[in-house]
């Protein structure tokens, strides 16, 4: 068995990490514009100013993607693009230049996979309370309604929220993303609460009013473990320290995942949050949870287990063990166990949205990008995917992170991810090996994933 015949191969990105023209055609400023130009936050002081100025090069972009041979694209609209104030005005000339986008790939024969929102949250919101305001899931709902009424005719795969662990965790509590706020918990939760209702408002807008049937899903992140080797006992350690919350940390699959998908929090995080959790309207939990196409989980990593109890959450690895140039251990079996472990608790199809890495990458003198550690990389960690699609886990598709090099959030231009270089001076592309390697391994539907 190998992969689906109609298996989404794809490639991911951003709006702020790749787009630039960030006050052009009326776009309002969002939480990253103001993060980027608090010195110290940013590596270097870098900016998403120009980014990859994708704005303007989308047709080169997307030129490359069809040269590639990928078959859907995963992007964000950017919502103080086509909202500036991010409720009320709209910017014509955003949802034009979106427009512009969707048709160049739909004429390159590459599906369109919008996602709603990717963290560019407008200021303008946020300083009205951003997602601490008990409105904020009526303000996503009405820009959602403004996508699907101008897009629906044309998209028909779409993702709410990316990552809510990230945007709420390192957004609202660690500080180290925009808006950079360093919250106590009881805030925390109730921002994620309002997260999820977003989410859930989302999810019932575009059933509702989108022209062509949707596909409708959501990308979290979260820990994954694996078992060291398949004995029943392992097994079942790694799916308790996937899935249990033992301690406050905003990085659980559960806390998210179970309300949307599940229709509740889970007993062992209330548990632990007590008086933490807001005091909701249990009628919020009936709004959250949508029916859902698929569930798009991000993977980049992952650690073992093996029954024994130091192997827990912190678990450190040998010295001298691989790991990408951001610091995430090379860990295949977590794109086996992942989507596994996944699927066998919110049994939905499963998409990954997101696995990659980031590497120290440069142009060579014959003018080639040698990226032999990412091609290893995704040989790998597609050839564990693959067995879980052999295995029964219904795998709908592959977004690889990213397209190309881009802003990676508070690392600045440090980390390069793309499997397209990107020169920052003069925004010339590169195709990497990789890029021709993974257009190989598309014609072969994923059976030839030799390096
Ligand atoms: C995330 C985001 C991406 C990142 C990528 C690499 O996972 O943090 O979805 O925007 O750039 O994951 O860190």
């Amino acid at each position: 068995m190998s992969f689906r015949d109609d298996f989404h191969w794809g490639a991911a990105t951003a709006s702020y990490q790749i787009e630039g023209a960030w006050d052009a055609e009326g776009k309002g400023p969002n939480v990253w514009d103001r993060m980027c130009r608090w010195p110290g936050k940013v590596h270097d002081g870098h900016t998403g100013d120009v980014a990859c100025d994708h704005v303007n090069r989308y047709r080169e972009d997307v030129e490359l993607m069809r040269q590639i041979g990928i078959n859907s694209y995963r992007f964000s609209v950017s919502w103080s693009r086509v909202l500036p104030e991010g409720t009320g005005k709209v910017n014509e000339a955003g949802l034009a230049f979106y427009d512009r986008l969707i048709d160049a790939l739909l004429e390159a024969n590459v599906q369109p996979w919008l996602t709603l929102f990717h963290w560019d949250y407008p200021l303008a919101l946020y300083n009205r309370g951003g997602w601490l305001n008990r409105e904020s899931p009526d303000w996503f709902e009405a820009y959602t309604r403004l996508l699907v009424d101008r897009f629906s005719d044309r998209v028909t795969n779409w993702m709410t929220l990316n990552e809510p662990q990230c945007f709420i965790g390192m957004g609202h509590y660690t500080g180290q993303h925009a808006p950079g706020c360093k919250l106590p918990w009881s805030d925390v939760l109730l921002a994620a609460h309002h997260a999820l209702m977003a989410h859930g408002r989302a999810v019932s807008t575009i059933r509702e009013h989108a022209r062509n049937t949707p596909t409708i899903g959501w990308a979290p992140v979260g820990v994954v473990r694996y078992p060291h080797n398949n004995d029943r006992q392992y097994i079942d350690h790694a799916r308790s320290l996937m899935f249990d919350i033992t301690e406050k940390t905003h990085w659980s699959n559960t806390w998210y995942s179970d309300p949307v998908i599940l229709g509740h929090y889970p007993e062992d995080g209330l548990r632990l949050f007590a008086e933490d959790v807001p005091n909701f309207d249990p009628a919020d939990l009936k709004v959250i949870n949508q029916p859902l196409d698929f569930y798009g989980a991000n993977i980049y990593t992952g650690a073992p287990a093996n029954g024994t109890p130091e192997i827990d959450l912190h678990y450190k690895r040998p010295a001298g063990s691989p790991h990408t140039l951001i610091g995430w251990p090379l860990e295949p079996d977590c794109l086996y166990w992942g989507p596994y472990f996944l699927q066998e608790r919110y049994k939905l199809p499963i998409v990954i949205t997101e696995n990659g890495m980031s590497g120290h990458d440069w142009v060579a003198s014959d003018g080639r990008v040698y990226d032999y550690h990412r091609i290893d990389l995704a040989s790998r960690y597609l050839t564990r995917l693959r067995d879980a699609a052999s295995d029964g886990v219904d795998i709908r598709g592959y977004f690889h992170w990213s397209l190309m090099d881009n802003f990676e959030w508070a690392e600045g231009y440090s980390q390069r991810f793309g499997m397209i270089h990107v020169d920052y001076q003069t925004l010339k592309r590169t195709p990497k090996l990789s890029a021709h390697w993974y257009g190989r391994v598309i014609e072969s539907n994923g059976n030839e994933l030799g390096v």
